[in-house]
């Protein structure tokens, strides 16, 4: 049997606590993975669980029709486990309506995004989805083509302003620096280009706010699915599988109405740089250099890298020594606590969270997650060897025979093959776009 609204589910199960038939779309979201299941769509089937109402989620897939044939049979539903080391917890997620997929519905989601239901559109297109150039600038020729991000939201913006609606908050929740800025930039970047009648409806009407959006989610295995079935009774080709943390700070800067996701646990802020900083630079850096040593010295997952005496003390440094001084905290947060808090979390036993899915896009990520570190303490004439080590490992993972999933593969491999490594990847002119200079290390 397979999950569907019709399903009987057993009482130990946490299911939707509102009429999921009456809710319109309020959202619409862009990239509907397992992170965005796990995450933000938690927070808002929270929100309506607290009483907020017409918050359904519509799920767009830009690239593989998967997500869709999992969800839509199942109207919409999902379950979320939450593994501890305390055990598992499982609960029925009823936000997302039904997921749409480019290559197949384009009139249908540029018409979601353009519903007068719809306030917000909201992004978890990783890294490369963003389509920018080696500058940072939007690559307008792959923005361009049919299933770009920006083609759907320039569309239904232009139906917003012909109808006479109001504009939307474009919320970001992927892992790039002021994410929320980034995407204004290279959405205004985007209309100027092809809808420039749309630039000023476009500053007037609509917000970009920034986020910093964090829960370990690994993928789906089948395992985890057979798991799922024998505790629901039923079969869920959506699960997806998390750890217990999950956190959500947002720049307070809506263009309209938005679920209460604070009565939830999300953080309404004015500013999320010192959070989203500290998330990049410690986390996700120290993720980046747990999966590249970690991959060198022979480990598959995260809990047995962290637990490697030879790798711990070098992610201790990084987080501790390294990233943790590049930050301006904001008051009250505390880095030491945070970096205690993540070496817990990257040991959870109960999560097998593998090291390959994070050594993926390493040219989308690495900048943010180290570079920035790096050229902080440039300019002050310090080193920072864990980082150093990490970018040893990465190139060494470059030229090893594991497969590189990246949009630079060949690339990368190309540079990273010879002595002069350093120079082709982050010297001037290099394919990563980078402040450190590589020739000013010693
Ligand atoms: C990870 C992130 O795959 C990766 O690159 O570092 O997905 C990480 O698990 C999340 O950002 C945690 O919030």
């Amino acid at each position: 049997m397979r999950l569907s609204a019709q399903t009987p589910l057993p009482a130990s199960v946490q299911t939707p606590g509102y009429n999921r038939g009456a809710q319109a779309a309020g959202i619409v979201h862009i990239g509907i993975g397992a992170f965005h299941r796990a995450h933000q769509a938690v927070y808002t089937d929270d929100a309506m669980n607290a009483g907020d109402r017409d918050w359904g989620i519509i799920g767009v897939s830009l690239r593989s029709g998967d997500v869709a044939a999992q969800l839509n049979p199942q109207d919409g539903l999902y379950t979320v486990s939450s593994r501890s080391a305390a055990g598992t917890e499982l609960r029925v997620i009823g936000a997302v309506q039904k997921v749409l997929v480019a290559a197949d519905e384009a009139q249908a989601i540029i018409d979601a995004i353009a519903a007068p239901t719809t306030h917000i559109v909201s992004f978890t297109v990783t890294e490369k989805g963003y389509l920018r150039a080696a500058d940072g600038s939007l690559d307008l020729d792959a923005a361009k083509r049919a299933s770009s991000l920006y083609r759907f939201v320039g569309a239904a913006l232009a139906a917003r302003q012909t109808a006479g609606l109001g504009g939307l908050t474009l919320l970001s929740c992927d892992n790039l620096a002021n994410n929320g800025a980034v995407l204004r930039r290279l959405m205004r970047q985007y209309l100027a280009a092809e809808q420039p009648g749309l630039i000023d409806w476009f500053d007037r009407e609509c917000t970009c706010p920034a986020t910093m959006i964090d829960r370990i989610v690994p993928a789906t295995t089948d395992a985890d699915r057979a798991a799922v079935e024998a505790a629901l009774g039923a079969r869920d080709e959506g699960a997806v599988v998390t750890e217990g943390f999950s956190q959500w700070v947002i720049e307070d800067d809506f263009a309209g109405p938005r679920p209460r996701w604070e009565a939830v646990g999300a953080e309404l802020v004015a500013d999320v740089a010192p959070y989203e900083t500290a998330k990049l630079r410690m986390l996700n850096g120290a993720h980046s250099a747990l999966a590249y040593i970690g991959l060198g010295r022979g480990h598959d997952f995260v809990h047995q890298a962290i637990a490697d005496p030879a790798i711990r003390p070098v992610i201790e440094r990084l987080m501790r020594a390294e990233a943790a001084p590049t930050i301006d905290a904001a008051p009250g947060q505390d880095l030491g606590a945070y970096a205690d808090a993540l070496l817990d979390r990257f040991a959870n036993p109960a999560l097998d969270h593998r090291l390959i899915q994070i050594a993926m896009d390493g040219s989308q990520k690495i900048p943010q997650r180290w570079l920035e570190t790096l050229a902080w303490h440039q300019a002050r004439g310090a080193r920072c060897v864990s980082i150093e080590t990490a970018i040893a490992a990465w190139i060494a993972f470059l030229r090893s025979d594991h497969p590189i999933d990246d949009p630079l593969a060949d690339r990368l491999r190309e540079a990273a093959a010879g002595p002069d490594a350093i120079e082709k990847l982050f010297g001037d002119g290099g394919l990563i776009a980078s402040e450190w200079r590589p020739r000013n290390r010693d």
